[in-house]
């Protein structure tokens, strides 16, 4: 059973490498392309599928394989609420079904997860389909977490698929934030709705949504000013925001999507909260996973908020925007 294991994990190892091997080469001849959703998690990746390895190479299963699951969990970030209930619930099924076999063990953990996370993406494509209405993305999530790159990324994508797109300035304290937008709009063509610094963002908001419904935009996307979750007049001033935004409710569907910085781990959980509490967020884009190994927090955001993960963003390129996917996540650091 050892061997049968190791060989399993090291044909998978090999399998990796030579993916990145041809995943690279595709890079580099198709540079404008979208990557798909490979593996992503390295970092992650790494730091599971090492210690996974040494629990499942035991002969039988015993007591402490939970307790290492658990550690290993823990140090992913997937957080003490979600872990517990995984490792509580993988305990039972083990012991009631008997279970001494690890490579069986291994494979109704994996299925665990699959289960938990099946909780997913609304589907937004579909949305997105719907011509008939104007589709508004508000961009909202504390400083510097990626909030205006993704925002660009993501108007690049749909530019790609023949949306009509306009980007909104809409955070106005800043100087350096409407330049950078402007400046993203002039590199990859994209039409930017901006007003003078200190303008209330709410009427550039307003005023923007005015303009896309003439000009019959298809999409439009709302940078927002980046504010930390407890700063209660800067939450207000969202709620105001949102509230314009609903005013065109008749003619547009919108989606309030929070950026979250996969860096700072479980802190998520409680911004995510936060974030939730004032606006109703339809969906989670969380960036930076290619610079951590924090990646388990994906889980918990999505078992314990229940707020599906649409995107996740890999690097600072242009095309470094996937799609989520929950099973090929597994997949990817199993
Ligand atoms: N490595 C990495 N850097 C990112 C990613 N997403 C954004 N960044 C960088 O994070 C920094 C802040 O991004 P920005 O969009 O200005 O954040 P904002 O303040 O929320 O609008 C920039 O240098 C981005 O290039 C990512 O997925 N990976
Ligand atoms: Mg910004």
């Amino acid at each position: 059973m050892y061997y049968y294991i190791k060989n399993i994990m090291t044909k998978n190892i090999n399998n990796d490498e030579k993916f990145n091997n041809e995943n690279l080469k595709k890079t580099i001849t198709k540079k404008k392309s979208f990557f798909s959703f490979t593996n992503f998690f390295k970092k992650t990746k790494n730091l599971i599928l090492h210690k996974i390895k040494n629990i499942f190479f035991k002969k039988k299963i015993d007591s402490s394989i939970y307790h290492n699951l658990k550690e290993i969990l823990l140090l992913a970030d997937v957080g003490i609420i979600t872990t517990n209930y995984l490792i509580q619930n993988f305990k039972i099924t083990i012991q009631k079904k008997n279970i001494t076999d690890v490579a069986e063990a291994y494979n109704i953990f994996k299925k665990k997860l699959y289960t938990f996370l099946k909780f997913e993406t609304q589907n937004f494509i579909q949305n997105v389909n719907d011509f008939k209405k104007i589709h508004v993305f508000l961009f909202v999530g504390v400083n510097g977490v990626g909030k205006t790159s993704t925002l660009v990324k993501l108007a690049y994508f749909y530019q790609k698929k023949g949306k009509k797109v306009l980007l909104v300035a809409g955070d106005t304290f800043r100087a350096a934030a409407i330049e950078q937008l402007k400046d993203w709009g002039k590199f990859y063509n994209f039409p930017v709705f901006s007003k003078n610094l200190g303008t209330d963002p709410s009427s550039v908001i307003f005023d923007s949504l005015k303009f896309a419904l003439i000009k019959k935009f298809d999409m439009v996307f709302i940078d927002t000013a980046g504010r930390l979750h407890n700063k209660i007049n800067l939450m207000h001033e969202l709620k105001k925001i949102d509230r314009v935004v609903k005013k065109y409710k008749k003619y547009i569907i919108q989606e309030t999507i929070l950026v979250l910085d996969a860096c700072i781990g479980q802190n998520s959980i409680q911004q995510t909260r936060f974030f939730n509490k004032t606006l109703t967020l339809s969906n989670i884009i969380m960036t930076k996973l290619d610079g951590t190994a924090k990646g388990g927090i994906l889980i918990a955001i999505i078992y314990e908020l229940k707020i599906p993960i649409y995107y996740i963003c890999v690097g600072e390129k242009i095309h470094n925007l996937v799609e989520f996917n929950s099973k090929k996540f597994i997949d990817s650091l199993f």
